[in-house]
This record gives structure tokens, sequence and C-alpha cells, in this order.
């Protein structure tokens, strides 16, 4: 048996599909595939995956972030998985998707009883003690993709979230992981069924009602509300100031040196400490 085998055990796809009975959720777990969010994408071309299929890549080795970034995790060390929603909503309501699916992944988290907040708009955060003291790593990333499949267009929600990563396999100064920032993780297969039966759950409560409750719960496990932040935007200067809430749209309200500024895409930088207590 290989080292990781004991250390980095494989999804237990039987007591997967005991722990999603009723869900109607059927999850595919390939060995190795280049970007799960790519097949599921072929799969809802091909007409075979709609609401509720779910791709999961033991080994993802062309992981995608946004903007043509990259997502690195070594086999079985993270859960790297792709699920297709079919949020039969209006266009202006699709904005809400990375934020919802940051949203289910922060309560997953909650239930396995580690404490996360979101970074607007798609990183979830762990404190306290990785990677530096007081700053919270990004332990999972969020690429929400809309693909037209035979009956109309799906979303695609990627979610990457890295679980047992030790501190010098983490690509990147600024992730962490689970047991890096807790010392404990939990089952992979557990925390799996927990996260996709919130996503689908948290996503079925949203399609049907208004956006106001999945605004003011984002809001208030949003670290970045309340901080002084620098964003970077897509071919433009970086705009600074204090980030005071989301909106209606999903959108960062940032008071910037000439008013308020309404941003639907940029990354932010935390450039100080929250003045109020973060949601830890
Ligand atoms: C994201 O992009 O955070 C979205 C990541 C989505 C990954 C999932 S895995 C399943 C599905 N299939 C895919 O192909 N993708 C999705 P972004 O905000 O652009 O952040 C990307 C940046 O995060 C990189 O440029 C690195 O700086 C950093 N990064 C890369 N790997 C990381 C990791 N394992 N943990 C934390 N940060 C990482």
């Amino acid at each position: 048996m290989d080292p990781d085998a004991r250390s980095r055990p494989p999804i237990d796809r039987d007591r997967l599909v005991g722990l999603l009975d009723g869900t109607g959720i059927d999850v595919e777990v390939l060995e190795q595939a280049g970007s799960t969010n790519a097949v599921a994408a072929e799969r809802v071309r091909a007409g075979v995956a709609d609401h509720r299929t779910v791709v999961l890549a033991e080994h993802q080795t062309a992981g995608r972030g946004r903007l043509d970034r990259g997502w690195e995790t070594p086999a079985r060390s993270a859960l790297t998985f792709s699920t297709v929603l079919r949020p039969d909503v209006s266009p202006q309501r699709w904005p809400w998707l990375p934020l919802l699916v940051g949203y289910a992944v922060h309560r997953a988290l909650a239930e396995h009883g580690v404490p996360s907040a979101l970074k607007w708009p798609n990183d979830v955060l762990v404190d306290p003690s990785a990677p530096s003291p007081g700053t919270p790593g990004k332990v999972a990333g969020i690429l929400v993709e809309r693909v037209e499949g035979r009956t109309g267009p799906v979303a695609v929600a990627g979610i990457g979230l890295n679980v047992t990563t030790t501190a010098d396999e983490l690509p990147v100064a600024t992730a962490t992981s689970l047991l890096a920032a807790t010392e404990r993780a939990p089952d992979r297969t557990d925390l799996l069924a927990t996260l996709l039966r919130t996503l689908v759950a948290t996503h079925d409560d949203w399609r049907t009602s208004e956006e106001e409750w999945l605004r003011t719960a984002y809001q208030a496990a949003c670290d970045t509300v309340g901080r002084d932040v620098r964003v970077e935007l897509p071919g433009g200067e970086p705009l600074r100031g204090r980030a005071l809430a989301i909106d209606h749209e999903g959108r960062l309200v940032v008071q910037g040196p000439e008013g308020p500024v309404r941003l639907s895409v940029g990354d932010v930088v935390h450039v100080r400490p929250s003045a109020t207590q973060p949601p830890w």
C-alpha cells in the first residue's frame, strides 16, 4: 500500500452514496482529471449532466482559478469537485451564485466545528495560526462558470478545499488547509457529503426566495466588510477605500476617494484589520 493511501484515504464511494441518500445528488469520482469544471462542462454539453450532478477528482492536474489562474492540490489532500446547478432564475440574479457557493462552504465547515469567514467575492478563510499569526489563510476557492446545456444555461460550481495539505505543500503563502490551520481535519467523505447537501439546499432555498436573507447572511460571514481594502480591478488602477457593505446585487460597496463605488468583479486585498470584531 502506498503511504498516501494510509494518511490520505480515497473517497469512500459506498459510504458517500448512503450519506447522500434521498438528495438526488449524483457523484462521479475520477482518479485524475485536468479540471473538474471542464469535465462537468463537457458532461453538460453532452447532455449527460444536469442539476445535482457532481464530478470530483482525487487528483486534479490542471485546476483553474479565475482569470486563467491555477489551482494546485496534491492528490487526495483536498476536495476538488464541480456541481452542476440549474438556477432557473433571471440573469440579474446569476452574480449571486459564487457568493452563495462560498456561503454554503462556510456553513458546511461550521457543521464540522470549523469557524470560517468569507472574503468577497469567492474565498473562504480560516483562522487563526496559519500562514502567520493573525493572518487568516485561504482554505477554499470557488469558480462558477455558466455553460450552455441542451435545455438552457446551467452553472458549474467548482469548489477547491484544502483538507490535509501540509504547510510545505501549500502552493502560495496566502493558502492554508484545515489541517494546517486547525491541526485536525474532518474525514473527506463526511465533509464532502455535508458540503454537497448544504450547497444544494442553499441553492434551492435561494432559487425560490428573495435575495435579502442571503445578502444578510453572506455579509454577516464576510470578513471584507468593515475593512480597509485595496481592490485590483481588471485593466484599471487599484481602488483603495473602506469596504462598507454587500449590496442587493452581491456587489461590494467600497467608500473610495471619490465616494462609494459598487464592484461586481475584482481581487480584494485586506490591508488593515477590521475595526469591528471579525466573524469567526
Ligand atoms: C479561485 O480562483 O480561488 C478558484 C479556485 C477554484 C478551484 C476549483 S477546484 C474544482 C474546480 N475545478 C477547477 O478547475 N477549479 C475549481 P482565484 O480567486 O483566481 O484564486 C487563484 C489563486 O489562488 C492562484 O493564483 C493562487 O495564488 C492561489 N491558489 C492556488 N492554489 C491554491 C490552493 N490550493 N489553496 C489556496 N490558494 C491557492
